[in-house]
């Protein structure tokens, strides 16, 4: 692997909590046994392929401003392989074990989908080799439905046969890369499932067609015996005005209306949770509650801005609840922490990518830490436990089994004239929880 694409950035070290060394880690330590398990193995940091070398920072007023000097612009072979160099180079640089990627962002798009294929398998034999010589691995892999102008009116919930049969044989393809790299899982993210209008849109029909999409993705997962695990990823809109994976809630019901619930679990993004109108924590306890926590795309938004702005997770609060769901589920098996985040537009140059993970990074593990500290001191928990204690009764227990009726109930509530509710204690329990971050 060359190691040219970051001169005179070092592999990141670890510093003191004060030190003023602009580049360091003060809080990840990799192998600090936090709740019986390395760092590394609670967090298990991902970077994306797509923001990371492909997104040069354009917004939809002006032009990229990203500085990528190993990148010649062009999609020759040459170059992808310079840039998975590079890529690897800061993976190693920046210690994260993990990286996600859209077969496109590591491959061009030919003029057929064979050559397309062609390109593909070139890209990825080099991927191998670099998983190899370094030891990282690959979180998921995942295809891109969204980019090319076929896809403008969706890929499995196209109106045309002909772009479903292409996105399928992408996904087919995608699948079977990721399974040779030895990908942990893959994903499915519906930017284009959903639609721009009504008016021109068979919803009933649309939603059947990505069911059956996603059911023949299950049955080619099975017959080449790839064992990563599937994940939805939720997002209510953008590009869509609507989008059929909108929320945690919405992929659930999904998912058990078409059968498709034991082949998936969700990988939660904080950005989407925010444009569903929910915060990331109710996202991901919906997803524990149901037992189908992946794994998460890692970022933030602009509360008062309303789009998907990919920001980097800085915000140790944020991080701390995430955790905190994140561990109450058990924590990660297949899934980990993905960065699908960008740098501000503003943050061109190279060592911004070090410095946008490295928050990153610092703010989870400290995250990490705070809900861990918040778990053992078990105020918090004992405080739900104790608001829930009236149900640990024989009633209590007859109705959670389905067995009481209405009209048991109504006899115990006709002469009851007091009803003990207890306060909240919401300021309180928050306290407990800052105090610990
Ligand atoms: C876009 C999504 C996308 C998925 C992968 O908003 O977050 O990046 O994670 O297709
Ligand atoms: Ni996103
Ligand atoms: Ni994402």
């Amino acid at each position: 692997m060359a190691q040219d694409a970051f001169p005179g950035i070092e592999q990141v070290p670890f510093v003191e909590r004060d030190s003023h060394a602009p580049l360091g880690f003060r809080h990840y330590r990799p192998d600090e046994i936090v709740e019986g398990k390395a760092m590394r193995d609670q967090l298990r940091f991902a970077a994306c392929y797509w923001h990371t070398m492909r997104n040069g920072l354009a917004d939809p007023f002006g032009a990229a401003t990203a500085r990528m000097p190993w990148d010649d612009g062009s999609d020759s072979l040459d170059n992808c392989r310079r840039r998975a160099d590079a890529f690897f180079e800061f993976l190693h640089k920046c210690r994260i074990d993990f990286y996600c990627f859209h077969d496109r962002d590591i491959a061009p798009e030919r003029s057929t989908l064979a050559e397309s294929n062609a390109a593909l398998d070139e890209v990825v034999r080099h991927l191998e080799s670099l998983q190899q010589a370094t030891g990282k691995r690959l979180l998921w892999g995942t295809a891109c439905l969204f980019a090319h102008p076929r896809y403008v009116s969706g890929a499995a919930t196209s109106p045309r046969i002909e772009v479903f049969a292409h996105a399928a044989a992408q996904v087919k393809k995608a699948i079977e890369v990721t399974h040779r790299l030895g990908g942990e899982g893959y994903v499915f993210w519906g930017g284009r499932e959903g639609y721009t209008t009504l008016l021109n849109t068979d919803l009933r029909r649309e939603r059947e067609h990505l069911a059956h999409f996603l059911h023949m993705a299950v049955d080619y997962k099975k017959s080449i015996g790839f064992k990563g695990q599937f994940y939805i990823e939720p997002k209510p809109r953008e590009p869509s005005v609507h989008q059929y994976d909108s929320d945690a809630a919405a992929c659930l019901a999904f998912l058990r209306e078409f059968g498709l619930l034991p082949h998936f679990k969700l990988n939660i993004e904080t950005n989407h949770a925010t444009l569903a109108g929910h915060t990331v924590e109710h996202e991901l306890a919906v997803c524990r509650a149901t037992g189908v926590l992946g794994s998460v795309d890692a970022n933030s938004g602009t509360d008062n801005c309303g789009w998907d702005t990919d920001e980097f997770p800085t915000d140790p609060r944020l991080t701390t609840k995430m955790m905190l769901e994140i561990l109450a589920a058990g924590g990660f098996t297949t899934g980990g922490l993905n960065f699908d985040a960008k740098r501000r537009r503003e943050s061109f140059d190279p060592v911004d990518l070090f410095h946008a993970h490295v928050a990153g990074m610092d703010a989870f593990a400290r995250g990490l830490k705070a809900a861990a500290a918040i778990r053992s001191d078990g105020r918090i928990a004992a405080f739900v436990r104790a608001r829930y204690a009236s149900w640990d009764s024989e009633l209590g227990r007859r109705i959670e089994a389905g067995d009481a009726t209405l009209e048991e109930l109504e006899a115990l509530a006709l002469h009851r004239i007091d009803w003990p509710v207890e306060s909240g204690r919401q300021e309180m329990l928050e306290q407990i929880m800052h105090d610990r971050i």
